[in-house]
């Protein structure tokens, strides 16, 4: 017989932390690593991992608690030990058995049994036979009466041990009373609103011998188990506390075939303010739900595991874009030819796959576009002068090769710009090569070439990269390894116009310079206006790595070196 004690394990240097939730309910059955509950400090929260198989007697904690390591913070039976899950139960106040099936009762089940029978299929009859068992309340810690806000059983429902029956509200929380045993609901005696103290009758159970003696073999309670026996509910789930302003259920007109509760939109909650009980977070997170995107269709509006259920239903009907679970209203289709002439014209495989990554990346990346501008008079002075030179070589220079030159040295001096984030959530990744991607405006839609070890490259190897690769995309003759390994992407709209824009960040990337066309302006020099070619810039970056200074440091740096390109040769 073993009940291990799960302690608080090691909090990373955190003095205490509170218990934010629980995420088993009594009785559940739980497997190595399975979260017991989420505690959070002020900086993180962390699940606690169970480091036993087996069945979860109780918590020795309450949502809310503050906890610190070392601390019990739950009983879990392991496979071989044959400890009530109950021990809690109460007992010694418990009223005398109920001796006798009143006719009511016996009416009930008969009813409850012919319903059975058309809605499900005919069970194999067992060799078994059964008896009744009164639920009572077990010990909710306090003298003072609570209130049954919501039963989550109906007569002839099929109830599995840890199942919870009715849940209780004091002003202070609400908690989940779970079944002793499993059995068939033939009677219900508690009400919702009525006010129960330990001990109170809640539900009379018919229950199967065979579930009577694996339920008493787990008891190690000595109070009789008779069959006749009445027993408490498992002791409370511990507490949930309930929305301070969880609006009461408006009660359906008679005349509506809506449900009688009324749903509530949890749109906008963090979920550990969504009103639902462990079992159904556990269920949530198994799914991978956010339960703030359910509608809670319980009393208060708290959530059931119906309610996420159909939430997976109705994801996985959407389609795609819903199952991913971003909540986000797709575009309702219009039938445009109501309006006029229409064509409807194929997207190309490029567009397709554009279409999809800028809407990936829109979505899962933080935006903000940095703007400013450089002074590029003396850099397009030089670039002119060695027209000449490039003919002789055959290369074309444009400002753009200063710009992807400056861009490798400005990542070289704030390596920021060359990370990404871990799949984990948790961790950068620091690049040590530089390969800075262009996109490039063709025919059949946007493609992003790679200038591989831009860092180490002249203007001229940086120029003759952008003819190759320029011309490859028009032409369609770019390979897969010309389109990898990018750490950073130059979108320039120079030769076409603009004044500036908001560029995608191409993720896993955390940044994109936006270049647009550069004017001739009048700027004030200390004493006076005078004309200078000034090119604007438009740096877009992943805010969850990049912050607001890191992106005006790197951009007063590339300003600065294309402002003077000898700093590019520092
Ligand atoms: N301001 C003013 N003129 C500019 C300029 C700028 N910022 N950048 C380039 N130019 C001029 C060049 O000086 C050159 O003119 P000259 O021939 O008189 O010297 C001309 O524009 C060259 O333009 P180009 O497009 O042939 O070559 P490039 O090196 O400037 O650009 C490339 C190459 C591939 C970046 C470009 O052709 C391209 O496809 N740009 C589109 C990128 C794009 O679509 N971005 C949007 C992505 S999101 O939808």
């Amino acid at each position: 017989m073993a009940v291990e004690i799960v302690t608080v394990p090691d909090l990373g240097g955190a003095e205490s932390v509170d218990v934010i939730e629980l995420s088993l309910a009594q009785g559940d059955k739980v497997a190595i690593e399975d979260s017991l509950l989420v505690l959070e400090s002020d900086k993180a929260t962390m699940d606690v991992p169970s480091p036993h198989e087996g069945t979860l007697v109780k918590y020795l904690v309450a949502d809310g608690d503050t906890v610190k390591v070392g601390d019990a913070i739950a009983e879990i039976e392991t496979a071989d030990s044959a400890v009530a899950v109950d021990t809690e139960a109460a007992s010694a106040s418990a009223p005398a058995p109920a001796s006798e099936k009143s006719a009511e009762v016996e009416k009930e089940v008969e009813a409850a049994v012919a319903t059975k029978t058309v809605a499900e299929p005919v069970a194999e009859p067992v060799p078994e036979s059964s008896s009744e068992q009164l639920i009572l309340v077990p010990d909710i810690g306090s003298d003072n009466p609570v209130d049954v806000i919501e039963l989550s059983v109906a007569v002839g429902d099929q109830v599995e041990e840890g199942d919870t029956l009715l849940v209780l509200e004091s002003d202070k929380a609400t908690m989940d009373v779970p079944s002793s045993h499993s059995g068939i609901v033939i009677k219900i005696i508690a009400a919702e609103g009525d006010k129960l103290n330990t001990g109170s009758e809640v539900l009379v159970l018919e229950v199967s011998s065979l579930d009577i003696k694996s339920a008493d073999a787990k008891s190690s309670d000595t109070k009789s188990t008779s069959i006749e026996s009445t027993e408490a509910a498992q002791a409370p789930e511990p507490a949930i506390p309930a929305p301070a302003s969880a609006p009461a259920p408006k009660a359906a007109p008679l005349a509506q075939s809506q449900p009688a509760t009324a749903s509530a939109d949890n749109e906008g909650k963090a979920s550990s303010d969504v009103y639902a009980g462990p079992a159904v977070r556990l269920l949530a997170r198994e799914l991978g739900v956010s339960l703030e995107k359910v509608s809670g269709s319980g009393p208060r509006g708290r959530v059931q595991k119906d309610d996420v259920n159909d939430y997976v239903k109705s994801a996985l009907k959407a389609g795609p874009a819903s199952a991913a679970g971003t909540g986000i209203p797709l575009v309702p289709a219009v039938d445009f030819s109501q309006f006029g002439e229409i064509e409807t014209i194929a997207m190309s495989k490029i567009q397709k796959l554009t279409a999809a990554n800028m809407q990936r990346n829109w979505l899962n990346v933080p935006h903000v576009t940095h703007f400013d501008e450089a002074d590029i008079t003396d850099l397009e002075a030089f670039r002119k002068s060695l027209k000449d030179e490039g003919e002789k070589r055959g290369i074309k220079v444009t400002p753009v090769a200063f710009l992807i030159k400056g861009l490798a040295a400005a990542m070289q001096a704030h390596p920021e710009f060359n990370r990404s984030l871990a799949a984990d959530g948790e961790h950068f990744i620091q690049k040590r090569y530089c390969n800075i991607g262009m996109a490039v405006d063709t025919p059949r839609g946007l493609m992003v070439p790679v200038i591989k070890d831009a860092n180490e490259k002249g203007i001229w190897d940086i120029s003759a990269d952008i003819m190759a690769l320029a011309s490859s995309a028009r032409d369609g003759k770019l390979k897969p390894g010309d389109m990898q390994g990018g750490c950073f992407t130059v979108s320039s709209l120079g030769a076409i116009g603009g004044m500036g824009f908001t560029p995608i960040v191409n993720s896993p990337e955390v940044g994109i310079l936006g270049v647009s066309k550069s004017q001739m302006k009048p700027v004030w020099n200390g004493t006076e206006f005078v004309p200078r070619l000034m090119l604007p810039l438009c740096l877009s970056y992943d805010h969850r790595v990049i912050n607001g200074g890191d992106a005006g440091r790197f951009m007063t740096h590339l300003v600065k070196s294309l402002s003077d390109i000898r700093h590019l040769s520092l």
